[in-house]
């Protein structure tokens, strides 16, 4: 440090690349610039992200991010440290479906940034925004194969896995790279971001005068997307003229936030609908126009079907096959272009946004409305009454040991007392049982393995919707999918969070009772320990454990979770014979003649 006229000043110093040492190196210059007007990289990272709103981010911290991190909390941004980068970045993935803004998850070079890839790849798959800032290390060593601490080529790893993927090199950069990465994350159909920095641009030092010239905020990063007046038109003459036409809503209409238009769409033209898994809630599952009991029924006999933010992919059989009425008809309304003919003709497209394109179409009805035939509903509803009875028998059994309906049917009676509680689902049957049993009543309130079927968002998911909404939330999970994020009840308890987890434990991935074809004494390749008392691994961090053999002791279990002042973790003992191989799915296993 020197002085001139008593006030300090330090050599201003920038990146540079030193040969001599085959490193990106601070080199100083000849111009003395005030101390108190410089700044680092770091500190421009974290102003920029404040600026541009960011309120939580998720990680785990190591060169070169800990600075960072604490810098976070130093100017008022929550970090929430996590034991393993997957399940930050899936909290920041549920951060942004939940908020409409990008999550953001910090990771540390190479194996961090690795381990936090799945959850992007998995933001990308299922449309949720979030952005992954990763420290990464030396260019030079890296490009040139020389082995640096921690050293890969994060940014070209990234491509393949979201939707653009960035390295900011310059500190003055800074502002204009996040802003890039915010706008691809949510503008369009939004995704994962990878946005690299390096050691180098954490620690350059600049001026404070050159970062406040090209400091500004992302104005409108997602900006409204009309649809043409004539894709409006097409759409509205097929849905008058059909006779049984049926609305499928996907968790695109859940991120739009715009269930009250969707609500007075569907009401005004008497149109049943069903919602795809994470739409649960949208409407009221106990709506009266409701479908959902009667899936296969409305998809083999609808004659046009508007899709409102859900895709023609494997979930709903491609738009084609036995489950189909081949004569159907599309209407589609999705943001992405390339999304229409994806997978069957779509005869009338409406491409836009969901909240702009419910708006002309409720304004086209108020011109010219029309409403379905009641007979179709009528239809729906007779189709209803076989399968809902079919259930309530299967609830009303209680065996022992319980069986996952025996116990979803306690988890319903408090759920459904509950109404405002999250419910993170995840494993196959457990996943599955779940969704057909459990009613959701309100948007956004189910959070699932999505278009994927991953398993091991459970903790991340309850993590990131607690943080972000302050709500309570139950997590039901197979023993098998608690597996993939369990250590994350550590977080749970260190940020004392009001989570709730059931684990339905049959001792397996789908069920426990599976044997060695080799008759070895290894267990099987789908065999878990039936019995493992994971209410153990919660009373280490002092939350709150249950044991749970009876459908009543789950029930006052989950009602004293629900108000306990601590996370709590239920143990529910299920009948390790009872599951079914892949859960709903296992028709997609390759069909093989077994020897035995
Ligand atoms: P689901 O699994 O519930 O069927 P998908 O994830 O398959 O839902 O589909 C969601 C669709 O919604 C994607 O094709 C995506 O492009 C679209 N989408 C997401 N957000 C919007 C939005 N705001 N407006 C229009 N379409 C959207
Ligand atoms: N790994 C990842 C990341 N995702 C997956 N979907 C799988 C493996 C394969 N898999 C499933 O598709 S479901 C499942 C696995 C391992 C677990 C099922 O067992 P569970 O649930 O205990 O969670 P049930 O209730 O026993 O069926
Ligand atoms: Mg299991």
């Amino acid at each position: 440090m020197i002085y001139l006229c008593g006030i300090p000043f330090e050599f201003r110093r920038d990146t540079t690349y030193n040969i001599k040492d085959h490193k990106y190196i601070m080199s100083d210059t000849t111009t003395p610039v005030p101390a108190q007007n410089l700044t680092d990289g770091m500190h421009v990272v974290v102003d920029t992200l404040k600026r541009n709103g960011v309120k939580v981010v998720y990680g785990v911290v190591g060169i070169p991010v800990t600075d960072l991190a604490r810098h976070l909390q130093e100017c008022g941004i929550r970090y929430v440290g996590f034991r393993h980068e997957q399940s930050a970045g899936n909290a920041a993935a549920i951060t942004g479906y939940l908020t409409q803004k990008p999550g953001i998850l910090l990771t540390v070079s190479a194996p961090g940034f690795l381990n936090g890839l799945t959850a992007l790849a998995n933001a990308t798959i299922n449309g949720y925004p979030m952005i992954q800032i990763s420290g990464s290390s030396n260019r030079a060593i890296i490009d040139l194969q020389q082995g640096d601490y921690e050293g890969l080529d994060q940014m070209n790893v990234a491509k393949p896995f979201c939707k653009a993927s960035y390295r900011i090199n310059r500190p003055e950069d800074i502002p204009v790279g996040i802003a890039r990465a915010i706008r691809a994350a949510v503008s369009g159909r939004p995704g994962g971001v990878y946005l690299d920095l390096t050691t180098a641009l954490l620690e350059s030092v600049i001026d404070q005068d050159v970062i406040d010239k090209c400091m500004f905020v992302t104005e409108d990063p997602a900006p409204a997307y009309m649809p043409s007046a004539q894709s409006v038109e097409k759409a509205m003459g097929l849905l008058a003229q059909a006779k049984h036409p049926l609305i499928i809503l996907g968790k695109g209409a859940s991120y739009s936030q715009t269930e009250t238009d969707i609500r007075a769409f569907i009401e005004k033209t008497g149109i049943p609908y069903f919602p795809m898994s994470m739409a649960k809630g949208l409407l009221p599952d106990d709506h009266p126009q409701c479908a959902i009991a009667a899936r296969s029924f409305a998809l083999e006999n609808s004659d046009v079907v508007m899709l409102i933010g859900a895709r023609l992919n494997w979930l709903l059989s491609h738009g084609k096959g036995k489950h189909w009425n081949p004569n159907v008809k599309f209407v589609q309304i999705d943001i992405d272009p390339e999304e229409i003919d994806s997978n069957q003709h779509i005869q009338a497209p409406i491409v836009g946004d969901i909240a702009s394109s419910m708006k002309c179409l409720l304004s086209a009805l108020e011109k010219q409305p029309f409403h379905a035939d009641t007979d179709w509903m009528d239809q729906i509803k007779k189709a209803e009454a076989p399968n809902v009875a079919k259930m309530a028998a299967k609830l009303s059994l209680n065996p022992t040991p319980m069986n996952f309906y025996s116990a979803l049917n306690a988890v319903k009676k408090v759920m459904d007392k509950n109404q405002d509680v999250i419910l993170v689902n995840e494993g196959a049957n457990t996943l599955d049982d779940t969704r057909d049993v459990i009613s959701m009543q309100n948007p956004r309130h189910r959070l699932d393995c999505g278009t994927w079927g991953v398993m091991g968002i459970g903790m991340g998911f309850a993590i990131g919707a607690a943080i972000t909404t302050g709500k309570r939330v139950v997590c039901i999970e197979g023993d098998s999918a608690f597996g993939f994020s369990g250590m994350e009840i550590e977080t749970i308890c260190r940020f004392k969070l009001p989570v709730t987890i059931v684990i339905f434990n049959n001792g397996g991935i789908y069920k426990g009772d599976c044997k060695n074809l080799g008759g070895g004494s290894d267990p099987s390749p789908t065999t878990l320990m039936a019995n493992a008392q994971y209410d153990k691994m919660i009373e280490a961090f002092g939350g709150i454990p249950y044991n749970a053999t009876t459908p009543d002791e789950l029930q006052s279990a989950l009602e004293a979770g629900l108000t306990a002042d601590r996370p709590t973790l239920i143990n529910c003992v299920i009948d390790p014979s009872v599951g079914t191989e892949s859960g709903h799915i296992g028709n997609l296993n390759p069909k093989v003649i077994l020897q035995k």
